[in-house]
């Protein structure tokens, strides 16, 4: 690995209303070596899949094929991420986002049991296992020859990871022993490998405190027992099952990373993982797009394909937009990442619920063009449907994914603003005659003039994308304030309020969206290798695409002020109170 330094996170800064272009531009790109890999490993998934892979039979018999499992392996498709020294094919970050997402384009299930292995599975062991460790299991991993399993979520601990109840104690000889329950485990049951994120006790200050440590647990251990495979709506062909713990006892070489770090562990998995989930959204958006494309040009309606009517059009376009606008996301991360940047935790939430969200839209789209085809269980829509639900839900729900984004992006701007006590009263006159109160305000209250009255933060976008860049400086300025004003309003009390925390992380998805494909789209226009005909179409795709995230971004910024936050409040109590909506049109 070449050596890199740091990077700054580029969503942190939008919530301080910065943006260092030289995180943004130019756009990463694959090398020729790369773009020779990427093409040589998709084409050969491509082959396989198209000879082994039936995602209609897998759904129906709602399992994959042990000789199909063997042939992913052959492929190497279970080491993407492993060094090449434990066998694996040592993708960096980019390219594991590009074939992930063509195996994503071709099977949901058959992507999330490969997901779940390497994506999150042996994760932990791949960031913070020893030499020892890694030299145990990972070659066994990468060929396949076992298959890893993510243990975070039990019962009564989904979004709240923290609260997780498995406990491993330790028998002060060495061994740990382990008891509790996990729910809804992915690859349970298949796999031998198993992170388990277990509560250990900690003395602190003589006080007894639980806190949480990552152990393997491996297949066959006494005591490691599954529930019955999930009759799940969706991925049916993957395994999904409870894992019990009875006194499982492992040996203190099974933990992962120090003892009591087990939850920052859990999570730096999951901010990588979900990157891996927005880049397989963009490859079943590619799917979907095509099976809509030759829908709509072979139905024929009043003499028409129906691709030549406009409202079929529409859908078409916010389709190719979406993946277009989430394939930028997801590779100026990827690219970042490879760059150098290591608090990515922000971006790729953000892939995540843009990435997941648009592949709702897109297959709902898709559905909408096939019409009465598209809701009969021949044709594959409705599994596309099906198996695209989950994505809102898993490795993190959408919510709590905007509720993190809003409140870790806030914490450096609290930070800036703890004199705020001193210069709250500042602020209105300021913003009444900015220029005149400059001499006399503190150095928050000039930052913050400096962000209202600021017009051009980009400089190194294509001539092309002069309106996109201005859409975006007034949107980061806008934000930068509104962060502020969120703070001033609510303090720390902000973690109480889950509506303006979720307007702050979709303005920031709004932005990052929109700087990831300013950037990307000045890269193509700026070629000399790529085609007018793409460039247009290119160009255009980014005219809508920034054009949609500013609507978005406007809206969310009105709501931030003009909204019914205390209404909502008032009517959900309601309704929880009555049990339901509880209003018959027989009695009002
Ligand atoms: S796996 C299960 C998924 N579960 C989750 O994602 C759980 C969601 N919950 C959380 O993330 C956390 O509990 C939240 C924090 C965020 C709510 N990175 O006081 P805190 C630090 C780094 O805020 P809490 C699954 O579904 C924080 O800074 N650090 O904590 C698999 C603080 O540090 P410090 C982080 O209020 C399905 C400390 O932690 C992060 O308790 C299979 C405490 O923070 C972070 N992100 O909750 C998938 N968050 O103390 C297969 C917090 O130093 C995939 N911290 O200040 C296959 C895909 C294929 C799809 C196919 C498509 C077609």
């Amino acid at each position: 690995m070449e050596d890199v330094t740091a990077l700054d996170s580029i969503a942190r800064n939008f919530f301080h209303g910065e943006i260092d272009e030289s995180l943004v531009f130019p756009f990463p790109s694959f090398t020729p070596e790369q773009m020779a890999t990427a093409k040589e490993m998709s084409s050969a998934v491509d082959k396989f899949c198209a000879d082994n892979i039936n995602g209609e039979k897998f759904d129906r018999e709602a399992v994959i094929p042990k000789e199909v499992l063997q042939g992913l392996a052959e492929l190497g498709l279970f080491g993407l991420a492993v060094p090449e020294e434990f066998g694996g094919l040592q993708l960096d970050y980019s390219l594991y986002a590009r074939v992930f997402s063509e195996i994503a384009g071709i099977d949901g299930a058959t992507a999330t049991m490969l997901g779940a292995h390497q994506s999150i599975g042996y994760r932990a062991l791949l960031n913070e296992g020893t030499v020892e460790q890694k030299k145990k299991w990972l070659p066994r991993l990468a060929s396949g020859e076992i298959v890893a399993a993510f243990c975070l979520t039990e019962p009564g601990s989904g979004s709240d990871a923290y609260s997780i109840k498995t406990k491993a104690k330790s028998n002060n000889d060495g061994t740990y022993t382990i008891n509790g329950q996990k729910l809804w485990i992915t690859n349970g049951g298949l796999a031998n490998f198993y992170s388990v994120f277990c509560k250990t006790e900690h003395d602190v200050a003589g006080e007894k405190v639980e806190k949480i440590t990552c152990f393997i647990v491996e297949g066959g251990s006494n005591g490691l027992s599954f529930g019955e495979k999930e009759d799940k709506m969706g991925i049916r062909a993957s395994e999904t099952r409870a894992v019990y713990f009875d006194n499982v006892v492992v040996p203190v070489t099974n933990m992962i990373g120090e003892e009591g770090k087990g939850f920052k562990i859990a999570m730096n998995v999951l901010n990588s993982g979900r990157l891996s989930l927005g880049s397989a959204c963009v490859g079943a958006m590619k799917k979907i797009i095509e099976l809509a494309t030759a829908q709509s040009k072979g139905r024929k309606q009043f003499d028409k394909p129906i691709c030549e009517f406009g409202l079929i059009q529409d859908k078409l376009v916010d389709m190719a937009v979406r993946c277009y606008t989430t394939e930028s996301m997801v590779y100026l991360t990827t690219g970042s990442m490879v760059k150098g940047l290591t608090d990515y935790s922000l971006e790729t939430a953000i892939c995540k619920v843009y990435g997941s969200e648009s592949l709702w839209i897109v297959i709902d789209k898709a559905m909408q063009i096939a019409a009465g085809n598209g809701y009969m269980r021949e044709y594959p829509y409705e599994r596309l449907m099906r198996d695209s639900r989950i994505n809102l839900i898993f490795e993190g729900t959408n919510e709590i994914l905007r509720c993190f984004l809003a409140l870790a992006g806030i914490q450096g701007p609290s930070e800036d603003l703890k004199e705020i006590g001193k210069i709250a009263a500042d602020i209105p006159n300021a913003l009444q005659d900015p220029i005149k109160s400059l001499g006399v305000l503190t150095g928050f209250a000039k930052g913050r003039i400096a962000k209202l009255m600021a017009t051009k933060v980009l400089t190194k976008y294509n001539p092309n994308l002069e309106k996109e860049a201005d859409f975006f400086s007034m949107m980061l300025n806008g934000f930068a304030i509104q962060v502020e004003n969120t703070l001033i309003k609510h303090g720390r009390k902000i973690i109480e309020y889950e509506l303006p925390q979720g307007r702050l992380a979709d303005m920031a998805i709004a932005l990052y969206a929109t700087i990831a494909v300013i950037s990307r789209t000045t890269s193509i226009l700026d070629s000399d290798t790529v085609s007018e005909e793409e460039k247009n179409y290119v160009l255009n795709l980014a005219k809508v695409s920034c054009e949609n995230s500013k609507k978005t971004f406007d809206c969310t910024l009105s709501l931030m002020k003009d909204n019914h936050d205390k209404a909502v409040g008032d009517l959900a109590r309601y309704i929880v109170e009555k049990d339901g909506h509880g209003i018959d049109i027989v009695n009002y």
